[in-house]
């Protein structure tokens, strides 16, 4: 029943195009029955069947998410045995059924579905139309000769598993059904406009196209206009509201003008370089999984326009055709991907691998045709693509040439062949800073064919995923971003990527692999998102707007702030520049183009203070109101003056005899603090093997021996051995407490001995408090977490948050929410009673301990105890990415080294 066949009874694709022609929603209840193989009799194809027996699932939906069978999820791996084009005989099998009205002279109607996951076998009023594949593709049958006026019904036959499967080996949920829209139309135009930058106009029809605005009417097919236009751009997507006047009906459509093009090896977008901004973008909702909501995609286009984004790769297939609509109407540069990859085939050497067997070359033109046809008219997007992780083949070579012949405006995208073959973009994923400096600088390894080698020297450079988002993190984005920014060759990339895939679960939070006990699986590789499940934003997304921002803001000089304008279609006139110094603001006059301003004079003072230049919009734009940042700058104007420290005595901290344990301070039990390196390891240790190092090392078990404690009236200094079992390595360390007039000062000196051969995850003290002290407020950068490459996002101020706030809610729960540079932070209870720790510091204050953030593998795991435990380090190791890619930059990374942490306590 399945073979390499994509597809029986399609008409030929076209665009989706709205037009005036009536159409029926399908949408809605259908009568659904589920079967646990693909055998199930076809008696219900009968439109006089009885199926009052089915249950209703709505459509659009995967029937997984409506308790018929469970979601699974796997990355690379086929979750079933490689053995193209055969499919197991467990093939859950959804059969569909819907009852119509349809009013007289329809006999000229189109079926489409805009997407079915995997196969899907249609009969209208027990007619088979065909069969289609390609799960992210839009299908349409004729359907007119078998309408009746009145009562129709349509069944739909939908198998899990198809010959298709192979080719939608995407990193994601497998998730039958159907998911997008199902509309009966009398529509059948089809359009294809070139437009380009410099105002040229023509199109393909076979009616007269119209654009008002422009003075346009009646322009003939085949007939070039030129036009006086605003060019389109992601900056300022201009769309002129067009008419095509057809044959059988009139289609309105909005049109952009822009060009893309490769000159010398760089990407322009009308005639200027183009520096992508990107994110991979994947569908998802948390409870619909890819049936997602219009609004939800629209809250997707806001949310990447608000944190600086300019850019979609549609990873890997393409999206909802409303989603490519916002995109042209907020203005988003767009990588359209095919729906394609055979990745699981390289985990069999990739022997058989669909993309060299010509059996699937059908299938692959198919796709490429569907997509292309679909989605020629948007601006927005400048490349097409072929698909994603599929190895090499000469199936990919007949996609390209049937594009290259087909639209020639736009440059072919393929990451998986380095021979670049068949693309017109040098594409990479996940090379390092090193490797990206080299190829910017065309000084890459060579390929073995000179005249490939050659070619491939003249290509731009597209970095379509970096910075693997998984879990805390990514890190390092700045160093990458320098690179893009240097390098004309260099247009800049796509993080990996958009959204955490976690299903909302009842009793885990969100869900991911393994969860519904699937016997193959990824586990959390499915959550290495910019956004949370529920599109919260993560610590990530908020560093990213810093780093894409369009405008950056630096202090070259004493009194000068410098405003380089980074947008490459507009200047600066839409922004307000706002110098704020304590809580006075002063509006800055910045030219047009940017440049060196001077600020405004302040009056020094005792304490550390700061100048902040903030860049935010005038007026409201269609994605974000008038006075939404942009980008800001932050330079230190006075540097505090150390308060003297007059001698006082330990009054304050009561100590235990025997062996100087710290019991009380100012009242408060508390335990510690005590030197502590282990942190709850985040994914890029757990996947990037540093985990794996550091218990070998025996980090998460450190043994602390007291070797002598001395007092006298004012001192208290405890020396100790801090040091895994089974290991020579240690930690001399010496605890000295002293008395000062408002409180205690804690000096904590620590000699590594012995062979440190790998960082370490952090250095400083652990201790806890009770329960009541979770106010924080504190003076250093926040409001949200930083890590030594990572928190750019955080900026020097006071800040204040409870200790629940305190928390990054990461789906999987691993080391999250450290503040840094803290100069001082109080923990108080309601009465403002509790402690005031001053020094130069990094806090994470937790309602659970490290061992059980880290045994933790859902948020719900995470049970608040009695205590508040609190971490105050000299230093973090950094971040990285390499769950997915390159690890710690040197730069980052934290050896053991002699070191002296400098606390003072004191009353709030
Ligand atoms: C790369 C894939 O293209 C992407 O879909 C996703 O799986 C990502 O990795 C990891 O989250 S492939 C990887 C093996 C380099």
């Amino acid at each position: 029943m399945f073979d390499h066949a994509p597809s029986a009874g399609l008409r030929a694709p076209r665009a989706a195009l709205a037009g005036d022609a009536p159409a029926i929603d399908l949408n809605g209840p259908w009568s659904f029955r589920l079967s646990p193989d693909a055998h199930a009799s076809l008696d219900f194809v009968n439109p006089h069947y009885d199926d009052s027996a089915w249950d209703r699932l709505p459509v659009p939906s995967h029937w997984p998410l409506h308790g018929y069978g469970s979601p699974a999820y796997t990355n690379v791996s086929y979750p079933f045995p490689i053995d193209p084009p055969n499919v197991p005989d467990d093939n859950p099998t959804g059969d569909y059924r819907r009852v119509f009205e349809v009013p007289e002279g329809w006999d000229d109607a189109v079926l489409r579905f805009d997407g079915v996951d995997s196969h899907a076998r249609v009969w209208l009023n027990g007619h088979e139309l065909g069969f289609t594949t390609g799960s992210r593709l839009a299908a349409e049958f004729t359907a007119g000769p078998w309408l009746v006026t009145g009562r129709n019904v349509l069944a739909v036959r939908v198998h899990q598993w198809s010959a298709a499967s192979y080719l939608e080996d995407q990193d994601m949920w497998w998730l039958p059904g159907i998911f997008r829209d199902v509309t009966l139309t009398r529509s059948t135009a089809d359009l294809f406009v070139r437009a380009t930058h410099d105002g040229r106009l023509s199109f393909e029809g076979d009616g007269l196209l119209s654009v008002p605005a422009l003075g346009l009417t009646g322009l003939e097919p085949g007939v070039e206009a030129r036009l006086d236009v605003t060019p389109w751009s992601a900056e300022n997507p201009v769309l002129y509201d067009a008419v095509h006047v057809g044959a059988t009906e009139t289609v309105r459509l909005r049109i952009g003008f822009r060009t893309v093009s490769i000159e010398n090896g760089v990407l322009l977008a009308n005639g200027v370089p183009l520096k992508l901004r990107g994110v991979n973008r994947h569908e998802f909702h948390p409870d619909h999984g890819r049936a997602v909501p219009y609004e939800t995609m629209r809250e997707d286009v806001l949310l990447m326009k608000r944190h600086n984004v300019n850019a979609v790769r549609t990873s890997h297939y393409p999206p909802h055709p409303a989603f490519l609509d916002l995109c042209d109407e907020y203005g988003l540069w767009v990588i359209d991907e095919c729906d394609l990859e055979t990745h699981g085939f390289g985990q069999a050497g990739w022997r058989r691998n669909p993309s060299d067997d010509p059996a699937w070359a059908d299938a692959y033109v198919e796709r490429m045709r569907r997509m292309v046809e679909r989605d020629k008219n948007h601006p927005s997007i400048i490349m097409w693509s072929l698909g994603n992780e599929s190895g090499t083949g000469r199936n990919l070579g007949l996609m390209a040439d049937w594009v290259r012949e087909r639209d020639p405006s736009r440059p072919i995208h393929y990451e998986g062949d380095l021979t670049c073959a068949d693309t017109d973009v040098y594409s990479r994923m996940y090379a390092s800073v090193a490797e990206v400096e080299a190829i910017g600088k065309g000084e890459e390894t060579p390929l073995d064919d000179p005249t490939l080698d050659a070619r491939r020297r003249r290509m731009p450079f597209v970095h379509c995923e970096y910075a693997h988002a998984m879990g805390n993190g990514p890190g390092g984005l700045l160093d990458y971003q320098d690179l893009y920014d240097a390098h004309p060759r260099l247009a800049g990339g796509f993080i990996w990527e958009w959204i955490d895939h976690g299903l909302r679960h009842e009793k885990l939070g969100y869900a991911y692999g393994g969860d519904y006990g699937e016997p193959v699986h990824d586990s959390n590789f499915v959550i290495d998102g910019l956004v949370f499940p529920d599109r919260t934003p993560s610590p990530g997304l908020l560093d990213l707007k810093v780093v894409f921002a369009p405008v950056r803001i630096t202090f070259p000089s004493t009194g000068e702030v410098s405003i380089e304008n980074r947008y490459g279609f507009r200047d600066l006139t839409h922004l307000r520049f706002e110098a704020t110094v304590e809580d006075v603001t002063t509006i800055l006059e910045v030219p047009a183009e940017g440049g060196v301003v001077k600020l405004p004079a302040t009056t020094p003072t005792k304490d550390e203070t700061w100048l902040t230049v903030r860049a935010v919009l005038t007026a409201d734009e269609p994605w974000a109101p008038a006075g939404h940042e942009i980008a800001w700058g932050q330079v230190r104007l006075t540097t505090p003056t150390p308060a003297p420290r007059s001698g006082g005595s330990l009054t304050g901290a009561d100590f235990s005899e025997g062996t100087g344990r710290l019991i009380r301070l100012f009242g408060i039990e508390v335990e510690g603090p005590r030197l502590e390196l282990w942190r709850a390891p985040i994914d890029n240790e757990r996947f990037g093997g540093l985990d794996w190092h550091w218990r070998t090392m025996g980090l998460h078990r450190l043994t602390h021996r007291v070797d002598a404690v001395n007092r006298d009236e004012d001192r208290l200094t405890v020396v100790t051995r801090v040091a895994p079992a089974a290991s020579d390595l240690g930690l001399r360390t010496t605890y000295t407490w002293t008395g000062v007039a408002d409180g205690v000062l804690l000096e904590v000196h620590v000699v590594p001995e012995g062979e440190w051969k790998h960082p370490i995850p952090r250095l400083g003290v652990a201790m806890s408090i009770p329960a009541e002290y979770d106010q924080v407020t504190w003076y250093g950068r926040g409001p949200g977490e930083a890590y030594p490459d990572t928190g750019l996002a955080a900026r020097v101020g006071r800040w204040s948050a409870t200790v629940d706030e305190f928390q990054t809610p990461y789906v999987f729960p691993q080391e999250n929410g450290h503040r840094a540079e803290v100069r001082w932070a109080t923990l108080t209870d309601a009465t403002g009673r509790g402690i005031r720790i001053s020094g130069n510091y990094g806090l994470t204050a937790r309602r659970w301990t490290t061992a059980a953030l880290e045994e933790a593998r859902h948020l719900p795991d995470l049970v608040p105890g009695d205590r508040i435990h609190l971490n105050l380090d000299l230093a973090h190791h950094g971040i990285g990415s390499a769950s997915c890619g390159p690890g710690v930059l040197p730069q980052y990374e934290l050896q053991a080294r002699e070191s002296t942490l400098t606390l003072h306590f004191t009353h709030p």
